[in-house]
Order: structure tokens, then C-alpha cells, then sequence
């Protein structure tokens, strides 16, 4: 099982992330909550299916998938979409499709999760780092 599961990551620095937020059309309200938060996330496994949690103060969400399997998803702000995720060695990549196309790389590794969000040509970059 990699090491990576079941550990939890909280967010440690952010860049573009309002730009990323506004290129997804999220209004200012929601976007002053995103930005003023640290999340934790955490990734699980059994069976084949897989839990992203992701908790905050602003917001709780959690998506379950099977890799490769598309399924529904409601974003923390709203946006319905439909989504997939595929996992290359210790990268989960994402993809939600909706009105927009957007990516979300997140790198594990044992000391922190790297996450690379792309929507038109706005690349956001989120690092968290494990909790102990
Ligand atoms: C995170 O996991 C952020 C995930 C991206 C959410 C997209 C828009 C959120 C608006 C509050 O840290």
C-alpha cells in the first residue's frame, strides 16, 4: 500500500490561487473564505475505492472514486462536474470537466503533497505538509 495513504497534509503555501478561484468564476465572498483558510487533506483506500477528504473551517468535502471511473462532483464552491482521477506512482491526477476544463495534480510524498491546479492558463500551486 503506498506509504502516502491515509496521511494527513495540511496546507502549508498557495500561489494564483485567487486568480485560479476567479478563472472558475467563484464570486469575491467565497473566494476571501478559500484563501483565508489552511485545508487538510487526507486520501484513503479500500477495496479499490477511493476517499479525498478535504477539511477546513470554511468547508468539509469529500469525493469517492475508482480510478478511471468517471463520477459526479460538487466543487467546494458549487460547480457541478464531472470528474476523473487516475494515479501515476504517488501523482493523483484529476480532471473535472464543466462549464471549464480544469486539472488538479497532487504529488505525495512522506514529507508533503504538492498540488498543481490548471484552468485556462492559470496554473495554482498548493503545498501542504504532513501532520504528524
Ligand atoms: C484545496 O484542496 C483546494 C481545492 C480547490 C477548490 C476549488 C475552488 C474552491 C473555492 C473555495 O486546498
Amino acid at each position: 500500500m503506498p506509504e502516502f495513504l491515509g496521511k494527513r497534509y495540511k496546507l502549508f503555501s498557495s500561489e494564483n490561487f485567487d486568480e485560479f478561484m476567479k478563472a472558475l468564476g467563484v464570486g469575491a465572498v467565497t473566494r476571501k473564505m478559500g484563501s483565508s483558510v489552511s485545508p487538510v487533506v487526507e486520501l484513503t483506500e479500500n477495496n479499490g475505492l477511493y476517499t479525498l477528504k478535504t477539511t477546513s473551517a470554511f468547508k468539509n468535502s469529500e469525493i469517492k472514486f475508482k480510478l478511471g471511473e468517471e463520477f459526479d462532483e460538487e466543487t467546494p464552491d458549487g460547480r457541478k462536474v464531472k470528474s476523473v482521477c487516475t494515479l501515476d506512482g504517488n501523482k493523483l491526477i484529476q480532471l473535472q470537466k464543466g462549464e471549464k476544463e480544469t486539472t488538479i495534480e497532487r504529488e505525495f510524498t512522506p514529507t508533503e503533497m504538492k498540488a498543481v491546479m490548471k484552468v485556462d492558463d492559470i496554473v495554482c500551486t498548493r503545498v501542504y505538509k504532513i501532520q504528524e
